[in-house]
């Protein structure tokens, strides 16, 4: 059974000219134990709420994952499939794609990330189990992963979540072959893996990945371990190649036909490529029907809860919002209009939470050790602990990027909707998960705090200058920036609305005024809108501002107004919804023909798509400083003055 993996591998990648087949035929053994023998999961019902959950971190390796999907009789991955690996508009993608079939729980290929998304994915399902019961959600979840994976920095992030919260049903199964890329891995890497998962509160197990009863038997102790378990695997890379075996060679490029016909010989495998004989495929259909029964006894379970609790159950799982959820969220807004207060977006936002969090119950907050600056944690929810997963709070410690893989394995599980806080700066730390949200399509939010100069006397180096840009160029995120109380409320219920992508809420640290006086529509939900409109009708000049700087734009206007300059403020918190509408729409806010001002407390790279090449920015050109914030937009010019002062000079 193995070796079918092993050829269908071999012969995919030599047929596709390109992938690495030296990971699956290491892991062939490993991978065959754990689908036969221990993964709960019904081929036929790939959405089983239920299953146990498998990782393949090491998305070099996907034609392990594909083979096995095929083999145990996914309907998703046929033989044709196998054949079109790596081609266009085909499933079988180079790194295994969230979306492409039933039975990839994730994106993976950049190393690591699969591990922090698999730890997200064992939170998600104590969660869920403390929230509905055992007899409803009671699940291993199972990460393959390499060298790779455990020399990237976030596997530190990642295991040490985990031992902290003591993930008991993670189980990591380590590729132990030695080699990477490069060679050796001596060449680069000393680290007793095994040690280092101790001290994070791990238990530790290792085997012969060759000898399926050591593997089934370290599976099985690690079943029964109060804290999460790696077994590190010892393996041959391309196992069964004659004279690629053991070596990089065997990692990332085709092994060549003359390898792979000695491979035939060597493993005693005869068949043409891609054929699998019938007693090899029946042992294999049958492990991926081993689950029915299970998934049927379940079923029953569910059909057993009274109906209210069988629907809360199975809404959440589809990731729907309750009805109702927003009514405490409208008086909010009313409130807001009734008494303008002056108040940090930050702190708009946890009081946006406090009115939404006991009526979402798979809302799942948290930040990395910034609860208090970030304002994350609503007063009802409780922390999470190793001993308590009833909480609807996690301290996710100074961990950024951990924190947005671990948000993704929850997303990606089901039944949670996570949000999680930093300071916006720090979304450098987790972009490459924030990244994967947007392509995995999940419905994430960052709650991203102190999100420009604003913040002050912190300095240049908590200063966010480049990162509103350069998270505007990640495809499929939102990226929202509210100017007051209102638009928060707005932006969090757009956010939350999402079923296919994730949101950026850039927050700020100091306090702002009021300046939406109606609560009526969702304006936010176009985009941009034009927030006081011009005068006598005859609009001159259109100031375009997002966040913190729309107040400062309206004060702008009132001077030009004095001036007999007519003005209009376009509050912009959300490029991409904005670009969205149609384009009579964003003519009648951008006001062609009228001078084009934008202000943002950041770098100005990407608003001339706003403001034209014409158009003047008020904004940064460089690093901020330390200082209180007043004094910092007054050094900087960004000030009612200045916009005065360009409007003056270019009419
Ligand atoms: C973040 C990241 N950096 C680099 C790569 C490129 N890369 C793919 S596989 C690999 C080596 C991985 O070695 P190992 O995990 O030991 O895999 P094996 O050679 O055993 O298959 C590298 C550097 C990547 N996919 N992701």
């Amino acid at each position: 059974m193995a070796n079918a993996i092993r050829f269908l591998s071999m012969d995919a990648v030599q047929r596709a000219n390109s992938g690495h087949p030296g990971m699956p035929m290491g892991m062939a053994d490993v991978a065959t134990v754990l689908f036969r023998q221990f993964l709960k999961y019904d081929s036929q019902r790939p959405d089983w709420p239920d299953r146990d959950r498998f990782v393949l971190s090491a998305g070099h390796g996907s034609m392990l994952l594909y083979s096995l999907l095929h083999l145990t009789g996914y309907k998703d991955m046929t033989l044709e499939d196998l054949k079109n690996f790596r081609q266009l508009g085909s499933r079988t993608a180079g790194h295994p794609e969230y979306g492409h079939a039933a039975g990839i729980e994730t994106t993976t290929g950049p190393l690591g990330q699969g591990l922090g998304n698999a730890v997200g994915m064992a939170m998600a399902e104590r969660l869920l189990a403390s929230r509905f019961g055992a007899d409803l959600v009671d699940h291993y979840t199972y990460c393959l992963v390499g060298d790779g994976c455990l020399m990237e920095g976030i596997s530190h992030e990642a295991i040490a979540l985990a031992g902290h919260l003591k993930l008991n049903k993670l189980i990591v199964l380590f590729d132990d072959n030695g080699i990477s890329i490069d060679g050796p891995v001596t060449l680069t890497d000393t680290v007793d893996q095994p040690k280092r998962f101790e001290a994070a509160g791990w238990n530790t197990l290792s085997v012969d990945g060759h000898d399926p009863k050591a593997v089934a038997q370290a599976i099985e102790q690690a079943k029964g371990s109060d804290l999460p378990t790696m077994i590190a695997c010892r393996t041959t890379i391309g196992f069964g190649a004659p004279t690629k075996a053991g070596s990089e060679k065997t990692h990332g490029a085709p092994l060549g036909d003359e390898e792979i016909a000695g491979a035939r010989e060597k493993l005693g495998w005869p068949h043409e490529p891609f054929v699998i004989p019938a007693d090899v495929l029946d042992a294999w259909r049958a492990a991926g029907a081993r689950g029915a029964a299970e998934a049927t006894a379940w079923d029953a379970r569910l059909a057993a809860r009274d109906p209210e609790q069988r629907k809360r159950f199975s809404d959440q799982m589809a990731g729907k919002l309750p009805e109702g959820w927003t009514a405490a969220l409208e008086k909010f807004k009313e409130e807001v209009v009734a008494n303008k207060p002056k108040a940090a977006t930050r702190v708009s936002s946890q009081q946006v939470l406090d009115c939404i969090a006991d009526a979402l119950p798979g809302l799942v907050g948290g930040s990395a050790d910034l609860t208090g600056s970030n304002n994350t944690r609503a007063k009802s929810q409780q922390p999470v602990t190793a001993e308590d997963f009833s909480g609807g709070y996690i301290h996710y410690g100074v961990r950024e990027h951990g924190m947005a893989a671990a948000m993704n394995g929850l997303a990606l599980h089901g039944g949670i909707i996570p949000y999680g806080g930093t300071f916006l700066v720090f979304t450098d730390y987790c972009r490459p998960s924030i990244r994967l949200s947007a392509l995995m399509k999940q419905r994430v939010v960052y709650v991203m705090t102190h999100d420009s100069i604003g913040l002050g006397e912190d300095g240049p180096t908590h200063q966010p200058v480049e990162h509103l840009a350069s998270l505007r160029a990640i495809p499929n995120l939102l990226v929202m920036r509210p100017c007051d109380a209102i638009e928060t409320a707005e932006c969090w219920q757009l956010a939350l609305e999402q079923q296919d992508r994730p949101s950026v809420l850039a927050l700020t640290r100091q306090g702002l005024p009021t300046l939406r006086v109606d609560s009526g529509e969702n304006y936010c939900a176009h985009g941009a809108y034009i927030l006081q409109t011009a005068e006598d009708g005859q609009r001159a000049v259109t100031l375009i501002a997002s966040g913190s700087e729309v107040a400062i734009a309206c004060e702008a206007r009132g001077k030009l107004q004095e001036m007999g300059i007519s003005a209009a403020v376009v509050s912009m918190p959300c490029w991409e919804l904005f670009l969205e509408q149609p384009a009579h729409y964003r003519d009648e806010v951008l006001g062609p023909g009228t001078l084009h001002i934008a202000l943002e407390a950041a770098s100005g790279f990407g608003w001339n798509r706003w403001i034209g090449l014409e158009g003047s920015f008020v904004g940064m050109t460089g690093f901020g400083a330390s200082a209180p914030a007043d004094a910092l937009y007054k050094e900087f010019r960004i000030t009612a003055d200045e916009v005065v002062r360009r409007v003056k000079a270019a009419l």
